[in-house]
């Protein structure tokens, strides 16, 4: 048993499941769930989940890098994210993209690619939960079906369960998908206790930030320094961590944060 608990990162697009996944953890509707297409979540929570006698903190997150019809902008994304890595200083121990079946849709590599190659840096190990599985005859045959497109895309989990987070109608005095609901349940809890790493990765928020900056991520490679400037102030960083962003995007066409910075020290 571990004294802070091994957190555990949801992502995955706007009404993909991931706070249906938390309430289906926890018993109770403590994450809110929408069925409108605008999403639901804007900022990110954590919750505790006890499984087989150990604490993870499971991190519910909005959809990101959804374009323009998206629920949040590229900006907002950033300080978002930037402020989720401030949250988990204590490490990442297991990210899950959550994705909606039966059918893939084109942008579900984006997120993938974000969270597990860009921000934890192919360093934490990543699973995938596709929900929405209820009516298909066995809801562990999606994956077999599906995987080369993932494996295409070098999209390779750790571990993958397929599930559904709707219990549906009742019929007969019982819910319809009870069994399937259940089912889930425990493969949900068994993905997370099977995989989430015991020595959690630290991920280096400033790398991360001048790394988005200097390469484009969420398209902002057009920024000029002010830009960066008040994109660093609504993240919240303090000075040293400015500066440190400064010699990072030092050498780089970034130079004039740096001389910024140093003529307001
Ligand atoms: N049929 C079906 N519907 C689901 C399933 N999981 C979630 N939903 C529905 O999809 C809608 C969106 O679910 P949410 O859990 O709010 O999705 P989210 O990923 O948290 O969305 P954001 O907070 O916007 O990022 C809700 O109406 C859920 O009831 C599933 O396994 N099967
Ligand atoms: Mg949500």
């Amino acid at each position: 048993v571990h004294t802070s608990p091994l957190n555990v990162v949801l992502f995955g697009e706007t009404g993909s499941g991931k706070s249906s996944i938390i309430n289906m953890l926890l018993g109770r509707q403590a994450a809110d769930t929408s069925s409108r297409a605008k999403g639901c979540t804007f900022s990110w929570e954590c919750y505790n989940v006890g499984i087989g006698g150990e604490t993870y903190g499971v991190y519910d997150t909005a959809g990101l890098d959804e374009g323009e019809q998206g629920t949040i902008a590229a900006d907002d994304a950033i300080v978002q994210l930037y402020k989720l890595l401030t949250k988990l200083e204590d490490g990442i121990s297991l990210i899950i993209f959550v994705m909606r079946g039966p059918r893939i849709k084109k942008s579900t590599c984006n997120n993938w690619r974000i969270f597990h190659d860009v921000l934890c840096e192919k360093k934490v190990r990543g699973g995938i939960i596709v929900t929405g599985l209820e009516q298909e005859e066995r809801m562990d045959d999606w994956w077999p079906a599906n995987k080369e497109y993932f494996h295409d895309y070098d999209i390779n989990p750790f571990g993958v369960a397929g599930i559904t987070t709707i219990r549906g109608k009742v019929k007969g005095g019982r819910y319809i998908f009870q069994e399937e609901y259940d089912e889930s349940m425990l493969k949900v809890k068994k993905l997370i206790r099977d995989y989430a790493m015991s020595t959690p990765h630290h991920v280096d928020k400033i790398a991360w930030f001048a790394d988005i900056i200097l390469f484009g991520c969420f398209r902002v490679t057009t920024k000029d320094t002010a830009e960066i400037k008040r994109l660093a102030d609504r993240c919240g960083m303090s000075y040293e961590e400015a500066r440190q962003l400064a010699v990072k995007l030092r050498g780089s066409k970034r130079m004039g944060l740096f001389e910024w910075l140093v003529s307001s020290s």
